[in-house]
């Protein structure tokens, strides 16, 4: 249990601070690698418009007289070169060319259960699978090299959104409290907070037992509510859909799959529709959020 601990103040501190190596080989994923994989269309169509911007090109005409790659922006695992006529073009980097990793933190698990050097290496490799069935569904799994992770059982299953659950709400108390420049959460997000904040029933943060956390859910229920919308929030930004993508949720997931050996198997069963992407409200559901209480507007 103590890794949610260890977890939340890595979470919290995220925020806080500039963002460590480990963090940054994420969030880079996230931006620079928006899912263009599967545009099932009729699906999740803004996904799908969004895929056809990727490698959107912005070139400064005076700098790309002299070299046309200078401007040009490529995507995580492809590298820009000049073609015959002198245009700039994307093409895969050679997974060679990245630079060595400084520390086994740099090493990425991919979903093929082969451990990458860097996320350069593993990002090069999957470039050269474009277009085959095999790039597509290699994706980043976790931070670290792979690992035997033991298979997560049912009952462990049902343990996860326990814990989930009070660590979310306790992330947010811990941003509320920390938040004295105001630029943690925002005004909205602050008054929701003040409300657990303030509330005396509140379990303190801490080792808890699961029947403690199941029976705190039942009497507290509405104050898990917001945390578990807030957290959607955070990982809904590319784009911002009302759905997560395998890369929106890697943020959560990537470092938290070696310490949580039901991260997997979890998240899997979240999408219950089975579409690939997880929506709000299935989401809510994982978390045991009432279908009434699920609210769109909670997410600011
Ligand atoms: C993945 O690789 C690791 C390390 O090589 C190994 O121990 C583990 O059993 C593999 N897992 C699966 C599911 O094959
Ligand atoms: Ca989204
Ligand atoms: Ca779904």
């Amino acid at each position: 249990m103590r890794v949610w601990i260890v977890f939340l103040l890595c979470l919290a501190g995220r925020a806080m601070a500039a963002p460590t190596e480990e963090e940054s080989v994420v969030e880079e994923l996230v931006t620079e690698d928006p899912v263009v994989e599967e545009p099932e269309l009729g699906v999740n169509p803004v996904q799908v418009e969004i895929g056809e911007f990727d490698e959107a090109i912005e070139v400064d005409e005076d700098v790309a007289a002299e070299n046309p790659c200078l401007e040009y922006h490529c995507k995580k695992g492809k590298v820009c070169e000049v073609d015959e006529s002198n245009s700039p073009m994307c093409v895969c980097q050679d997974p060679s060319s990245c630079a060595a990793a400084e520390g086994e933190f740099e090493h990425i698990c991919g979903t093929d259960n082969k451990t990458y050097d860097t996320s350069c290496h593993f990002f090069a490799t999957k470039c050269t699978l474009d277009g085959t069935k095999k790039g597509h569904k290699l994706h980043l799994d976790y931070i670290g090299p792979c690992k035997y992770i033991e298979p997560c059982l049912d009952n462990e299953l049902g343990e996860f959104p326990l814990r989930m659950r009070d660590w979310l709400k306790n992330v947010l108390v811990t941003l509320y409290e920390r938040d004295e420049d105001n630029n943690l959460l925002t005004e909205k997000q602050k008054l929701r907070v003040q409300k657990i904040y303030e509330n005396e029933k509140r379990l303190q943060a801490g080792d808890h037992s699961l029947d403690l956390l199941a029976h705190d859910f039942e009497k507290n229920y509405n104050m898990y509510i917001f945390p578990v919308h807030w957290q959607f929030g955070q990982l809904d930004q590319h784009p911002v859909d009302g759905y997560l993508t395998h890369t929106e949720l890697a943020p959560l997931r990537a470092p938290l799959i070696p310490m949580e050996h039901c991260t997997t198997r979890f998240f899997e069963q979240c999408d219950s529709d089975n579409d690939k992407y997880i929506a709000l409200e299935e989401w809510a559901n994982c978390f045991g959020i009432k279908e009434q209480d699920v609210d769109k507007d909670l997410i600011i």
